[in-house]
């Protein structure tokens, strides 16, 4: 195997998990690059299900080294319970298998309260986000204006005053403005202080070691999170994440050149899903909408929030497949279709009159695009656990056609339902 990026191509939640999970059995190490603990994956191994949000997917397995570069922002109460909770489902999380960038930046309280009241005050003028409140993009902020404090900075407390100093002052004018209590010095010190010993073990030098283990030939698995259309550039901005999403991201995320990267696969669910605000083409508000949500379960593995559902948008994910240089995709949820009288996947849109083949960058262009859709027959049989190709009714294999050539890139993966070995590999 080669090394191998993974990357959601829609919203988020394609099923990203699950097809971490396949492959980090045949990886060595596996590498978060971007986002935080406002991702969500859910893995079932043996029956055992196991949510993670900030850890990356190797760590459930023996053998394999999780790694947390330092496109992450780390919240380290998140971080701590994270671990706790697996080692009460018996999963030991300890420095031989888990390791942090040095350079990574921290989420500390402050920031969560901030994303909080930002969205609290934009729900009264009607333009928030409807972020995870998990203080991701506040601590991306911190990190561009370079005031943030690192995962290193818990090493030497010492010299922490000058740092504390000049973030405070930034986020006490906006505490000022938004008529909350100011934060003082020690506030932070002490919660500095409180997590130190805890974090510190897990600490390194990330780049270094992916350097080595690319020497040595070791697999490495990029998992990335949320979707490209959150992206911070290509996304649907503003109505996005505070991090790039998308392939290249690995890359500078992690400490490794671009050359590194090998496959990129792009998770796509068989229809699409948004959590949060922002525009979405293909959304259905009938029954059609009900029933994707229902039978697809779509809810939110962070939040609980329910998700957006609606037709295939072959349009988005061709952009995707340009913007993340995607070699194949993994389809998945193919069998929340079954049964349903026919399908329509989107091809395009209509501007103003006239028509396009891509997401317009404008909000308000975004806002007023119609879908183009095409129609196709449905399938009665159910393709739950399918593990063959022959095990496919001939119209789901259509439909599959259809989206791979309207795409512009082929299926690698078909997974047809949460457990691991229903997955067919498309050779
Ligand atoms: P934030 O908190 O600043 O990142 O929120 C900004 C927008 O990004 C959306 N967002 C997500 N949407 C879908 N999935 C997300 N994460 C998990 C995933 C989801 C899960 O990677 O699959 O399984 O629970 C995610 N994270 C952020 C958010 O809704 C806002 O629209
Ligand atoms: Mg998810």
């Amino acid at each position: 195997m080669t090394n191998v990026v993974v990357i959601g191509s829609q919203w988020g939640d394609e099923g990203k998990g699950k097809i971490v999970d396949w492959l980090s059995e045949r990886a060595d190490i596996v590498v978060r690059f971007q986002g935080g603990h406002n991702a969500g994956h859910t893995l079932v191994i043996d029956g055992v299900s196991y949510k993670l949000s900030l850890l990356p997917s190797g760590v459930v397995r023996p053998g394999k080294k999780a790694v947390i570069g330092n496109g992450v922002v780390v919240d380290p109460h998140a971080l701590i319970a994270e671990i706790g909770r697996l080692k009460d489902q018996g999963v030991n999380v300890t420095p031989d298998n888990l390791r942090i960038a040095e350079n990574a930046t921290l989420i500390l309280s402050m920031h969560r309260e901030l994303d909080g009241m930002r969205e609290d005050a934009a729900s009264n003028s009607g333009t928030k986000i409807g972020t995870t409140r998990r203080g991701i993009g506040p601590a991306y902020e911190d990190k561009v204006g370079r005031r943030a404090i690192r995962v290193m900075d818990l090493a030497d407390l010492d010299a922490l005053d000058g740092k504390v100093e000049r973030i405070l002052t930034h986020h006490n004018a906006l505490r000022r403005g938004f008529g909350v209590a100011e934060i003082e010095h020690k506030t932070i010190m002490d919660e500095l202080t409180s997590i130190a010993d805890q974090v510190l073990p897990f600490m390194d030098s990330v780049w270094r070691l992916l350097d080595k283990e690319r020497r040595k030939g070791s697999r490495i698995l990029f998992e990335g999170a949320q979707g490209s259309l959150l992206d911070i550039d290509h996304g649907t901005y503003p109505f996005v994440t505070s991090s790039n999403t998308v392939a290249g991201q690995a890359a500078a995320g992690s400490g490794m050149g671009p050359g590194s990267l090998g496959y990129i696969l792009g998770i796509t669910k068989a229809y699409t899903t948004r959590v949060g605000e922002g525009p979405f083409p293909t959304e259905l508000h009938d029954e059609i909408g009900q029933f994707l949500g229902e039978k697809g379960h779509e809810f939110g593995t962070v939040t609980g929030r329910k998700r957006r559902c609606g037709w295939f948008d072959a349009a988005l994910v061709r952009q995707s497949v340009a913007t993340n240089g995607i070699t194949g995709i993994a389809l998945t949820k193919l069998d929340v279709l079954d049964g349903l009288e026919e399908l329509k996947i989107c091809v395009g849109y209509k501007l103003d009159g006239q028509e396009i083949d891509y997401l317009p960058a404008a909000q308000a262009a975004q806002a007023r695009v119609e879908p183009i859709y095409i129609t196709l027959e449905g399938w009665k049989e159910s393709t739950v656990g399918a593990r063959k190709w022959a095990d496919l009714p001939a119209q789901a294999i259509k439909y599959v056609r259809q989206v791979e050539e309207l795409i512009g890139a082929p299926v690698a993966l078909l997974s047809t339902s949460p457990e691991r070995d229903d997955t067919i590999l498309v050779t």
